[in-house]
């Protein structure tokens, strides 16, 4: 068998793989199971970078954004979660409207494209809050677009309020939200969520709220939190939930791989992933995902290095600058403090690929050239 063109392969189960890839065709069940248990890891990345320079070529994107957590209180008690506190808890915070506008201040220049917002369950903020905060970030930074708020959030708003979830995505877009992370998915294997993020929205709430934002016209990212009890079969299903979702809606613009941070969770005990997991669970997403035009390897939770290394294993964008993120950080994460663009820059140039700075939708950004003074 000539699997393609593309062999030979150490795993020689890979070549039936290999052929499908060549063709183009979908990959099964069966396969990406294959694909994400195989000790070929260079076969799968080959898969995998020869798919990702079929849809992007050399391009690697990234853009220059900055978090901003309003809230860090949570109804939620996730064991995989070291981000959260109760209400009430010494470790909360919890910004009004203007102090959330200062806090994003500190770094949004007119560079910043991008500001992704996420926080805690907070029992007492409503969709009022998130409208008003939305409508002044968006009248002090006009040209910066909000990526705000994941499923998980939408559904609590939104049955907080009583509230259909159309009502609650339509108002927040007339404040200002210009799309929605991909955050709060985990595993949807029920087995999993009960142990990881027992009461949190079920899978199945969380990919119907994806379909409903999707249908009013808003797009969205998702992700998938691997390296904690999950197997093999429970990443591959995830994916497949995820492909099936972006078969009738196209409403997916990204999909991140988050490695799972154990440091202060209830789950310190388990190891934190390798860099083989890392790199092949980010072949499995590309070549799985055959209808997900983006694949991010977010180097905050990589590590710049493994991210780096990711751009041949599948993935074409980095995500940001990500100034002041919290979540990853309160989990042991050690890049807190965000990466300058020349870095990032580097990182992929150094990585034989080219970079392409872009806005949350994926469209190039022009940077004004350095002026020539005089
Ligand atoms: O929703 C929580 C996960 C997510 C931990 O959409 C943890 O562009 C690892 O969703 N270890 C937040 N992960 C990050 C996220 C994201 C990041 C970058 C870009 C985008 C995008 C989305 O991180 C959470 C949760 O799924 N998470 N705790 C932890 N201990």
């Amino acid at each position: 068998m000539d699997a393609g063109g593309l062999g030979p392969f150490l795993d020689r189960g890979l070549e039936r793989v290999a052929e499908k890839v060549a063709a183009g065709e979908r990959l099964s069940f069966a396969d990406g199971t294959l694909v994400a248990t195989t000790s070929d890891l260079l076969g799968v990345g080959r898969l995998a970078n020869l798919v990702r320079e079929r849809l992007h070529g050399d391009a690697t994107y990234f853009n220059v954004n900055r978090h901003l957590n309003p809230t860090n209180v949570c109804v939620a008690s996730c064991a995989l979660c070291a981000f959260a506190e109760k209400y009430g808890g010494s470790r909360g915070w919890t910004y009004t409207v203007e102090q959330a506008v200062e806090v994003a201040a500190r770094d949004v220049t007119e560079d910043v494209t991008e500001l992704h917002i996420v926080g805690g369950l907070h029992p007492k903020l409503g969709v009022e809050y998130y409208e008003a905060l939305f409508a002044a970030l968006s009248a002090r930074f006009p040209w910066v677009h909000l990526k705000a708020l994941t499923m998980v959030e939408i559904d609590f708003l939104a049955q907080r309020a009583k509230l259909p979830v159309e009502d609650v995505v339509r108002r927040l877009v007339a404040a200002g939200l210009g799309s929605c992370p991909g955050g709060g998915a985990e595993i949807f294997a029920e087995r999993v969520r009960a142990v990881i993020c027992d009461h949190k929205t079920s899978g199945e709430r969380w990919l119907e709220i994806a379909r409903e934002v999707h249908s009013l016209g808003v797009k969205s990212n998702c992700t998938m939190l691997y390296g904690h009890i999950e197997t093999a079969e429970e990443r591959v299903d995830h994916l497949v939930r995820l492909r099936e979702l972006q078969d009738e809606t196209g409403g997916f613009q990204c999909f991140i791989p988050l490695a799972f941070h154990p440091a202060n969770t209830r789950l310190a005990h388990v190891a934190p992933s390798t860099g083989r997991l890392d790199l092949q669970t980010v072949a499995l997403a590309r070549l799985m995902l055959d209808n997900i035009p983006h694949v991010k390897a977010y180097w905050i939770m990589l590590g710049a290095k493994a991210a780096q290394v990711a751009l041949h294993f599948g993935a074409d964008d980095l995500d940001g600058t990500v100034v002041d993120e919290r979540i990853t950080l309160a989990a042991g994460g050690e890049a807190g403090a965000g990466m300058a663009r020349a870095d990032l820059e580097h990182l992929i140039r150094e990585a034989q690929r080219v970079p392409v700075e872009r806005d949350t939708l994926y469209r190039p950004v022009a940077v004004a050239p350095l002026s020539a003074a005089g």
